[in-house]
């Protein structure tokens, strides 16, 4: 890696650290004007921070509205990234339905997973964060997803999962869809636990699970 994008690179970490979303989004930017791959300026520029807040958090150094901060200028130099993320001439593959579960509010990795599939062809629709077992059931009804993705970053929120599932069996819309999950918290043994199809630990491996699950 050069030098100068390697200092772009600790530019974006300090960026996000700071909270500073126009620092994030202009080094993304000279990062990708002098050819960066797009998957170092994700994982070394924006993802890498968002661990180190995670840290600093737990260490008592960040409060909630470090965090928050944060994870602004993260979601600030992501958009830079999303139209190559996005962008494809693929007609759909399939329908992917994708939520954060209720309660939970986190939602940079659902968004990461969503541009990854959408540059992967896939129609994704969104139902954003705290999304109730209902909800889920009644977005299945009405658009008719392939697969339905749940994502948690809590440890009491990945219980959500369990409950949505449940919620999806009584509705009798449980064998329409093909579940994957994901989320900092959770494990393959978890997601076989709940009965879901399928775990993946990262927005790259989401794309792998979901062609494997509509090859099933
Ligand atoms: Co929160 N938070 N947070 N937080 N937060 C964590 C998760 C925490 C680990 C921090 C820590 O203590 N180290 C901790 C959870 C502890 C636990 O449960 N074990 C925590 C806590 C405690 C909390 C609050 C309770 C704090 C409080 O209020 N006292 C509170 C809860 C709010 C709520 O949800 N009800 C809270 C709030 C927040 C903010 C709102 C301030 C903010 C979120 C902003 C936002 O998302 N819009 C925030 C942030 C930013 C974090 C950390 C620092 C970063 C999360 C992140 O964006 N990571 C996080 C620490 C950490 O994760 N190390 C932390 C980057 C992202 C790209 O990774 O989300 O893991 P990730 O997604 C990955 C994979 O997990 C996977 O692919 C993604 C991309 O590779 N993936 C999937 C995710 N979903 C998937 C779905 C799939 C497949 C793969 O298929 C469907």
């Amino acid at each position: 890696m050069s030098e100068q994008l390697e200092l772009l690179y600790d530019g974006i970490y300090e960026a996000i650290l700071d909270g500073d979303p126009n620092k994030a989004v202009s080094h993304v930017e000279k990062a990708l004007a002098l050819n960066a791959p797009i998957e170092d300026v994700l994982n070394e520029g924006l993802i890498a921070p968002m661990k180190e807040v995670g840290r600093l958090f737990e260490e008592g150094e960040y409060f909630v509205p470090e965090m928050l901060i944060s994870a602004r200028a993260m979601k600030a130099g992501l958009e830079i990234l999303r139209p190559l993320l996005t962008e494809t001439d693929m007609p759909p593959v399939g329908a992917v339905l994708l939520g954060t579960v209720k309660g939970d509010i986190h939602d940079i990795g659902k968004n990461l997973v969503a541009m990854m599939l959408e540059g992967s062809g896939y129609k994704v629709i969104d139902l954003g964060v705290n999304v109730s077992p209902d909800k889920f059931v009644e977005a299945i009804e009405t658009h008719q997803p392939d697969i339905m993705g749940m994502s948690a970053l809590l440890t009491t929120t990945m219980r959500e999962m369990d409950v949505t599932i449940q919620a999806l069996i009584r509705a009798g819309v449980r064998e329409r869809v093909r579940i994957m999950v994901g989320g900092a918290p959770l494990s393959e043994q978890f997601a076989a636990r709940i009965g879901a199809d399928g775990y993946a630990a990262d927005a790259g491996k989401a794309v792998s699970l979901a062609n494997a699950l509509l090859q099933r």
